[in-house]
């Protein structure tokens, strides 16, 4: 079988080669990622020493590349972890959540169409649910909830969830989505809370929190969500939307707090910013679908998981070093 795994240089689908390379070693994998700020080529290198895997930079927007590759290659299974993936840069610039991940997904959707792929996989959010409030405990988000995203980029991913049913459905083109908590783990950009509070700190710079950090999120270890998605492109059904999730619901301050003590580090780096505007509250997944129809549980405890992500990011300061001198740090001096 021959994969087409778009945004693979970035965290999830490069966790998500790296799984696959190691228990499926017997398909072909062709990695199409634009390289976008998030996208990181080093994270592949080893990757390319595969004869299985082959890199191909591009933009899932451009038809026209994407129509060449699909006819060239014949993709047996697609899988979208392409987008434009944080929210606050979404607050900031929406136009390009739009353009990339409901028409860069379009298009993807168009081609699997034309070349008659056997399966789309879109990977999808927990965001799109919009948020739960913080003092109904009980209540968690179910796959037949409504759709109610809150910010650009949630907005932006629960529309492509919605065109990739209408292929389903008008197309029958053979879909599924899976929708994740929030993950963590080795190689995730440091614009996402764990590991920018990491590398703060262990630079001993102020960790900026937002608002009071009793938002909550549902934190689940990268390497769980690749061997979810790979069941569902084993054994998921066509037309079927799965919840991933870790069962690993925490308030902010205290991932905050928690990665101070594993670094030493002393509570007084912590400062309370300004709240992201639209703030969702609290995430948290019904996994149940997941957990009846396959018998998959997260394997990952976040003591453990959180342990091996800051020695993954101490052991490779080069990879993280070389992304805040750059580009990255005239973001970060204009957002805190
Ligand atoms: P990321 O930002 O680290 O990586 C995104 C990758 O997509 C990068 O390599 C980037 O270069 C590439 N990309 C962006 N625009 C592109 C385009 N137009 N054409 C081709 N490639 C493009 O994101 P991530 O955290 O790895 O997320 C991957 C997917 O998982 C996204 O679809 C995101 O919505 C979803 N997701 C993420 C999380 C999370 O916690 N990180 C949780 C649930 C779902
Ligand atoms: O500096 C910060 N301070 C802070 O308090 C940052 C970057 C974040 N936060 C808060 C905001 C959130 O409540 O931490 C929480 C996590 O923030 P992010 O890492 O930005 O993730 P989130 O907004 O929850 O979205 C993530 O999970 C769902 C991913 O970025 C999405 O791509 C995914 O769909």
């Amino acid at each position: 079988m021959k994969y087409l795994i778009t945004g693979g240089a970035g965290f999830i689908g490069t966790n998500f080669i790296y799984y696959m390379l190691e228990y499926h070693p017997e398909h072909e994998y062709v990695c199409l990622d634009k390289l976008t700020y998030a996208g990181n080529l080093a994270n592949l290198q080893k990757a390319m020493e595969y004869k299985n895997f082959r890199f191909v930079k591009g933009d899932i927007v451009d038809r026209r590349l994407v129509f060449d590759l699909f006819e060239q290659e014949k993709f047996d299974i697609v899988v979208n972890f392409a987008a434009e993936s944080h929210v606050d840069r979404s607050i900031e610039n929406p136009e390009l959540f739009l353009v990339t991940n409901v028409l860069g997904t379009q298009v993807l959707l168009d081609a699997s169409r034309k070349f008659g792929v056997k399966r789309f996989h879109q990977i999808s959010t927990d965001e799109v649910y919009g948020d739960l409030p913080l003092d109904r405990p009980e209540l968690k988000f179910k796959e037949t909830d409504n759709l109610k995203p809150s910010s650009p980029y949630s907005a932006s991913k629960a529309s492509a969830d919605l065109l990739v049913l209408a292929y389903y459905r008008t197309y029958k083109l053979p879909v599924t989505i899976s929708r994740c908590s929030n993950n963590y783990g080795p190689y995730q950009f440091p614009e996402k809370l764990i590991p920018l509070m990491i590398i703060n700190a262990l630079n001993d710079k102020e960790l900026p929190v937002y608002g009071t950090g009793q938002n909550v999120r549902d934190w689940i270890y990268v390497t769980d969500h690749c061997e979810a998605i790979d069941i569902i492109l084993q054994r998921g059904k066509e037309g079927e939307v799965y919840n991933i999730g870790g069962s690993c619901e925490k308030r902010n301050i205290e991932v905050v707090k928690t990665i101070l003590k594993k670094l030493g580090k002393p509570d007084s780096l912590i400062r309370f910013v300004k709240d992201r505007p639209g703030h969702d509250l609290r995430y948290a997944m019904d996994t149940s679908k997941m957990e009846e129809e396959f018998g998959w549980k997260p394997k990952t405890d976040f003591e453990e998981g959180i342990e091996k992500t800051i020695k993954w990011y101490l052991d490779n300061e080069h990879w993280w070093k070389e992304i805040v001198s750059g580009e990255y740090m005239k973001y970060y001096e204009k957002m805190y």
